[in-house]
């Protein structure tokens, strides 16, 4: 499988809330024990620390320091693992890679099932990694009590296997892997986040089961290959805060339900082929702060309300389309704005009076915009202008 490029990461929040329950459930349990409730200090669980060890024995390790601390009695000490303080069972693996740009920090070799044995498991990050574009072994659809699982940049390919909800409660995932979306994790309810950037996904952004996904608050389809229309049932993912889309090929209008998503803080919807007037609609989303539509074939005006409810705006991007009229005085309501391109466009007229109590503007761009001319009202001859 071609997957370094195809490389597609999946990304699910992780529930908080869940976790802290856990903790808490396995606390009560040992909170009449004062002896044992404080630390659990006879090291690890013999059988965990087998585990470890063969699974220290699958892995190669360049650098000969990263697993270094893997020896002796009590694992829960061992560099990357962490135990309960209250049961000795260990909980998490941290064994990214990312926080070194040497190829040697990367472990490498294959991962044992053994792993298996750590039966409270619930967070588990190899991510940065190098695992030789083998294919993500299928006993990690079994580590049922993951919430957090991070595969990412580290040369896996294929997708975590099919599993029918062992892995429900995951909700923090970031997997490179290459496409087609498996369709059993669209079933993981609990989806936070999901980041399927630069996959080579392709067929059509409405075939995604939009509805009911009420958890989502991330999605990051960007850099694929999605075209088809932004279905209006995008309208139901109500708690959505950030929606990245860039670099695709989708087409047709920015959906009049677009207004629906109240709490939606991001959209870049960059590098497509939307083709029709942005929706009034989109006026009324009051936390946005960052909009990127650019390089798109958006045609018709900036719509009049843009300012009136998006105050909050701080990075608004509509250069490179077809946009004609002239900018919109609510504009100037956007007080925090810091960003502002609308070159490339065919937009004319004056800038808006008042435009000067846009006091955080220090970019402004307004160049190529058309044969017509937009020209600066004296008010606006302080604005710091590039282009
Ligand atoms: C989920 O994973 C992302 C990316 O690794 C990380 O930035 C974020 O803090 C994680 N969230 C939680 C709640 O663990
Ligand atoms: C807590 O104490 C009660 C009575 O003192 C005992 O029956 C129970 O087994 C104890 N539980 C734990 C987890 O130690
Ligand atoms: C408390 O824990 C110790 C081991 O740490 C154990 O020997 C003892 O029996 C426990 N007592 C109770 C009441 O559970
Ligand atoms: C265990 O205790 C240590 C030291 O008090 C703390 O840093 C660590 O976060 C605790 N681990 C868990 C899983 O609660
Ligand atoms: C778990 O540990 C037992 C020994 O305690 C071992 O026989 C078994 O193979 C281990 N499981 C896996 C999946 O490696
Ligand atoms: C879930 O995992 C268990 C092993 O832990 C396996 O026996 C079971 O078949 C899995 N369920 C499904 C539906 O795959
Ligand atoms: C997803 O859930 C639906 C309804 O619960 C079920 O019919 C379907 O088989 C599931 N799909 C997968 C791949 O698990
Ligand atoms: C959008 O909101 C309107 C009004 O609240 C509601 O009638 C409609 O069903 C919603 N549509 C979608 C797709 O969310
Ligand atoms: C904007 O362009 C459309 C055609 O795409 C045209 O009908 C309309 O009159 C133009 N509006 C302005 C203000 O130039
Ligand atoms: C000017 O705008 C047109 C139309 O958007 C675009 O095709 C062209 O590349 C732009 N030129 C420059 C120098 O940015
Ligand atoms: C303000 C601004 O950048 N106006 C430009 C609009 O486009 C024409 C033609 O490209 C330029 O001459 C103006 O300077």
């Amino acid at each position: 499988m071609a997957c370094r490029n195809s490389t597609f990461q999946l990304v699910i929040l992780l529930l908080l809330v869940l976790l802290t329950k856990s903790l808490f459930t396995e606390a009560a349990a040992w909170s009449n024990n004062s002896s044992s409730a404080k630390t659990f200090d006879r090291g690890c669980i013999v059988k965990e620390r087998e585990a470890l060890l063969k699974f220290k024995k699958g892995l190669i390790d360049l650098s000969g320091q990263r697993l270094s601390s893997w020896v002796g009695d009590d694992c829960c000490n061992w560099v990357g693992v962490e135990c309960s303080n209250h049961t000795g069972h260990v909980l998490s693996l941290q064994l990214s890679a990312a926080d070194y740009n040497d190829e040697s920090w990367k472990l490498r070799g294959t991962l044992d099932p053994c792993l298996l044995n750590l039966t409270r498991l619930n967070y588990l990050d190899l991510s940065y990694n190098f695992f030789h574009g083998t294919p993500i072994p299928k006993f990690i659809s079994y580590l049922k009590n993951l919430r957090h699982l991070d595969l990412s940049q580290a040369s896996f390919t294929g997708l975590v296997p099919s599993t029918n909800g062992n892995l429900s409660n995951l909700d923090n995932t970031s997997v490179y892997a290459a496409s087609p979306i498996p369709e059993w994790f669209f079933n993981i309810t609990t989806l936070r986040l999901l980041r399927l950037k630069k996959c080579e996904l392709s067929g059509s952004i409405s075939g995604f089961p939009w509805a009911n996904r009420p958890k989502l608050l991330y999605l990051d389809f960007s850099s694929n290959k999605l075209g088809g229309n932004l279905p209006d049932s995008l309208g139901y993912l109500g708690n959505l805060e950030n929606l990245q889309l860039s670099d695709n090929s989708i087409v047709g209008p920015l959906p009049t339900f677009i207004g629906n998503l109240s709490l939606l803080e991001q959209l870049d919807l960059s590098s497509n082929m939307i083709n029709r007037k942005i929706p009034e609609s989109v006026g009324k989303i009051a936390h946005m702060k960052a909009i990127s539509l650019k390089n798109n074939g958006i045609i018709g005006p900036i719509p009049l309300n843009i300012g009136h409810k998006m105050t909050e705006m701080v990075s608004l991007d509509l250069s490179g389309n077809l946009l004609n009229g002239s900018i919109p005085p609510s504009m100037t309501e956007m007080k925090e704005l810091i960003f502002l391109d609308l070159s490339s466009n065919y937009l004319s007229g004056a800038i808006p009076p008042n435009w000067h109590s846009l006091k955080e503007l220090s970019y402004m761009e307004l160049s190529n915009n058309s044969s017509q001319e937009v020209y600066l009202s004296p008010s606006a001859q302080c604005l710091h202008l590039n282009g």
